[in-house]
């Protein structure tokens, strides 16, 4: 009998372990440092190439995650000052079948990108971003002082020298098969990381987009730029969660 209560036991044990571990990874995939930033509603018009409810989307990706933006809020809550990051969420929300339009501000220098495919614009309206350029702004193409990444006006692909993070977004399995948005987000500053910071103080890139939303379901983005240290530039913020990754829901 005592044996068989120890076995039994040891079954409740593991059970509860197994279930502790179960949380805890489900905890991890979804802790976002701020809450869920909803898309603000633009009215109906024919943006995404038919009649459809528009939202609008602001977000900014900064070199130091520990600082704050234009309008006082925490790039990134308790964030580590040598790692960049998405701010002020990682976590986003649009209503299902609407056209969203993304501005995303990039104030971070690059380096090389390491994949040219995700220099490609892929899955937006049209295949294309918008990008205005404010102040001086360097790329890697060419040696010091090195070649102006200075735009104004739609583009559907950079070089892998003139990049400083992508906003890469796929669906979770089974969501929406064949949905994918790829948009590289261009350097801003000098190559040497100097003539950087989190504000309209500082040279930086804006980036314009619209896609249509898909179903209902939580879609992951994350950057595809080799921006951290270890793993080929693919560990450390890479590989933390809420920095160069998050979700959209779609609701
Ligand atoms: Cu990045």
């Amino acid at each position: 009998m005592r044996r068989l209560v120890g076995a039994g036991g040891a079954l409740l044990l593991a059970t509860v372990v197994i279930a502790a571990i179960g949380v805890g990874f489900s905890a991890q995939s979804y802790s976002a440092p701020i809450p869920v930033l909803k898309a603000t509603p633009v009215g109906t018009d024919g943006t995404c190439g038919k009649q459809a409810p528009r939202v609008h989307l602001a977000i900014g990706a900064y070199p130091d995650s520990s600082g704050v933006d234009d309008q006082g809020n925490a790039v990134h809550p308790g964030g580590n000052p040598d790692w960049p990051a998405f701010g002020p969420s990682n976590e986003y929300s649009v209503p299902a079948g609407s056209c969203v339009t993304m501005t995303v501000t990039q104030y971070d220098s690059g380096e090389l990108l390491n994949n040219a495919y995700f220099g490609k614009v892929a899955g937006t309206i049209g295949n294309k971003i918008h990008i205005e350029s404010s102040g001086t702004n360097v790329s890697h193409c060419a040696e010091e002082p090195g070649a102006p990444a200075t735009f104004a006006g739609d583009v559907t692909e950079l070089q892998p020298c003139e990049i400083g993070h992508t906003f890469t977004m796929r669906p979770l399995p089974g969501v929406s098969p064949g949905f994918f948005l790829n948009v590289p987000l261009p350097v801003a500053g000098n190559y040497s990381g100097e003539n950087v910071g989190n504000t309209k103080d500082f040279p930086h890139q804006t980036v314009t987009f619209s896609f249509l939303a898909g179903p209902k379901g939580s879609y992951s983005w994350n950057c595809e730029f080799p921006c951290g240290h270890g793993v080929a530039s693919f560990g450390a913020v890479m590989g933390a969660y809420g920095y160069m990754s998050g979700y959209l829901h779609v609701i």
